[in-house]
């Protein structure tokens, strides 16, 4: 007879903070945790003394390794809806049906640094989601990027060991401005197209919420009738594509290294939940697994919108923070092979090793085979799967029967041979003589990068420029600046004269690629203003000034969930000329401009202790050079023209009241940055 089975006992909720009293590890009560056990008021501490040593051998074990890439990051949970019309592609019920809400969790990371470094590096983001499914965990885990710097797996410790700080003196940390990243890029030209990303403005986000994210590989998706189709996966932000400029970049890592960590929690806070429609590209399920002539398994390669349109297939929202960093943040554990039917990997011979990596690294990081056991982990669809034992084991198995077949327990559980809800791998031929290959359809490193070149507005262009020759500039050897440039003269001509003259070295000769069509969906400027939920605007007040802007500003856009911030030159309350009062939440001692999307000076700053502080003026002159939309209210123009700002210049408003000024600066503000200023700023 089969009994009631409960073989993984996932229910069992592990409550860490009991009743009101202060406890060791076994629940006895502590009287006093301040002071050790001692011979004597000045004596020696006893080794009897069991809270000290329980106390003190727990925090000595605290830490866990942190992840040997993407190791700084932060998450949130969230809720992922369908819209229904994916169920032509796929069976997975969490695409395919409207009426099923499901949980996720998110995490965004960086790639090079260490747990403890800056949000705001230049660096690739990731993007990982665990879609708890009814049919079984997805975790969708990609980048900001839709390419990546190497085709196989196998280089990728390579990659990593270029990027990452040079091992003699581990510097520099969290950047790729060093010999060996670019060493590594100038000798593998596959890793151009993706170094052109890294060196856009992608590879600097203003925040998580207004990133793409992309699945990279193509999957290959099973719909209910069996056809398959090959499938891209993209994020794409409701906010719209946004980065910060490099210069605000580097002061946020100085001013708030925890910038996008803060943006998030703090957005959701404010109720601005953030959200991503989930969009495929969908491509036909050929023998030779192209599209176009783009090969599909070359992570190499994007499949431009123009040619494939993303289709929209459902909502992600993101709702709320982690309760605790470590248990969810830190002990998350992604995998490419944690799929569900409907969903399934092909021979991109990247995501292929990246199926053993996953599973090996957490091994090592969550100590041992059990980590699907911590809640953030946990599938919500019933576990049975018979794996016994092994360290950190949280449930307790009932019955003796943990094989296949058994009699003892009428051969449970079952599998299900004929895949009704199971995952079976779709029978897909496979031929080829067993080598070491390097396929022909891998071998164009250029076109795309061209492709991507081409793509950019030419604000955006100057920002690509400047980013190659900064991070150039920083590197010691010639011959790694020389191996760049080498490729970079196989991309663009003027890119690389561009370059060339800012590193004050000869331009080299290169072939271009011919006949590459640009795919103006690259480029973040938007077409028209977009949404402003979350933005954060910073208003200067001064005692004595006029207050009332705070208020009205907040009225304004109070459905947008705009944060409105006062500054001004002291903590505590500041007072307006009616007698009114605001909370000042910034200083100039504490605050940078960094910190807002537009600034606005209220009437009454000019003669005030605020504009005789100098951090006014750097704060206006930083806000005006980045781009950000100024708004001068009444005499406030007067406090912008006497710290220098050009207040002819684009996105600087000067309006007489708040109501004259809302939709031009919430127009301003869904543009993300003045384009045209920025443009006029680099001459
Ligand atoms: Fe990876 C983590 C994304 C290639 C090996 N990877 C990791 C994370 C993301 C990605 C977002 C962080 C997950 C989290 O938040 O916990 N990785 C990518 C993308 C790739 C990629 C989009 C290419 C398309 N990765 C890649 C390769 C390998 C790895 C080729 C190894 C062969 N990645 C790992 C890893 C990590 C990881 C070592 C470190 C921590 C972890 O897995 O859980 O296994």
């Amino acid at each position: 007879m089969a009994r009631d089975r409960n073989p993984v006992n996932h229910v069992t909720e592990l409550h860490a903070q009991e009743g009101d009293r202060l406890t060791t590890a076994q629940g006895a009560g502590v009287d006093d945790t301040d002071h050790s056990l001692t011979a004597g008021p000045r004596g020696p501490v006893l080794l009897e003394d069991h809270h000290l040593r329980e106390k003190i051998t727990h925090f000595d074990h605290e830490r866990i390794p942190e992840r040997v890439v993407h190791a700084r990051g932060t998450g949130a949970h969230g809720v992922f809806r369908a819209y229904g019309n994916a169920a032509s592609v796929t069976k997975a019920a969490f695409l395919a049906t409207t009426d099923e809400e499901t949980e996720v969790f998110v995490r965004f990371s960086t790639v090079l640094g260490s747990r403890g470094s800056a949000d705001t590096v230049r660096d690739v983001r990731g993007f990982a989601t665990k879609f708890h499914t009814r049919e079984g965990t997805f975790d969708l885990v990609g980048n900001n990027f839709p390419v990546f710097f190497i085709q196989d797996a196998v280089k990728f410790p390579d990659i990593i060991h270029a990027g990452k700080p040079e091992p003699d003196r581990e510097i520099p940390q969290a950047q790729t401005a060093h010999d060996t990243f670019w060493d590594f890029i100038g000798s593998h030209t596959e890793s151009t197209h993706m170094a052109m990303w890294a060196m856009s403005d992608r590879g600097i986000p203003r925040s998580y919420r207004t990133m793409e994210g992309f699945g990279v590989h193509t999957f290959r998706m099973e719909a209910a009738d069996g056809t398959t189709s090959l499938v891209k996966f993209h994020w794409k932000p409701a906010l719209g594509i946004h980065s910060q400029v490099w210069e605000e970049a580097q002061i946020t890592q100085g001013a708030d290294p925890d910038f996008h960590r803060r943006d998030l929690y703090d957005a959701i806070a404010a109720g601005a939940f953030p959200q991503w429609e989930l969009g495929l590209q969908i491509m036909p399920d050929t023998v030779d697994e192209t599209f176009e002539g783009i090969d599909l398994l070359d992570p190499t390669k994007i499949v431009p919108e123009e040619i494939c349109p993303v289709q929209a297939v459902g909502l992600l929202t993101l709702t709320e923070a982690p309760e605790n960093f470590f248990a969810e943040t830190e002990q998350v554990a992604f995998h490419v092979d944690h799929v569900v039917p409907g969903i399934q990997v092909t021979n991109d011979p990247l995501m292929q090793g990246r199926l053993f990596s996953y599973l090996d690294t957490q091994l090592t990081r969550l100590g041992g085979p059990n980590f699907a056991q911590l809640p953030v982990n946990r599938p919500r669809a019933a576990v049975n799967d018979m794996f016994r034992d092994g360290m950190h084991q949280q449930a307790v198995h009932s019955g003796v029967v943990a094989y296949k077949p058994n009699q003892i327990d009428d051969d449970l559980p079952r599998t299900s041979p004929d895949g009704d809800d199971a995952f079976v791998t779709i029978p897909t031929p496979v031929s080829g003589e067993k080598g070491r290959h390097h396929p022909v359809s891998f071998t164009d490193h250029f076109s795309q990068a061209r492709l991507f070149w081409l793509s950019l507005t030419p604000v955006e262009q100057a920002h690509e420029v400047e980013a190659f020759t900064f991070e150039l500039g920083k590197c010691l050897r010639q011959e790694v600046k020389e191996g760049v440039l080498a490729s970079l003269a196989r991309v663009d001509t003027d890119l690389v004269a561009r370059v060339a003259a800012g590193l004050g070295l000869p331009v080299p000769d290169g072939e271009v690629p011919d006949g590459v069509v640009a795919s103006p969906a690259l480029s973040q400027i938007p077409a028209e203003p977009g949404r402003v939920d979350g933005r954060v605007v910073g208003v200067l007040v001064a005692e004595g000034g006029d207050l009332s802007p705070v208020a009205d500003l907040r009225t304004a856009y109070a459905d947008e969930h705009v944060v409105v911030r006062v500054i001004s030159a002291h903590g505590g309350e500041v007072s307006g000329a009616s007698g009114e009062t605001e909370t000042v939440e910034r200083t100039l001692l504490t605050t940078r401009s960094v910190e807002y999307d537009a600034v606005v000076v209220a009437p009454g700053v000019i003669g005030s202790a605020v504009a005789a502080e100098p951090r006014t003026a750097v704060l206006l002159l930083e806000a005006f050079r980045h781009g950000k939309p100024v708004v001068a209210l009444g005499d406030g123009v007067g406090l912008l023209t006497s710290v220098g700002v050009d207040t002819s210049a684009p996105d600087v408003l000067a309006c007489d009241s708040v109501r004259d000024c809302v939709q031009p600066l919430r127009d301003a503000l869904g543009m993300h940055r003045s384009w045209e200023r920025l443009a006029m700023l680099a001459g």
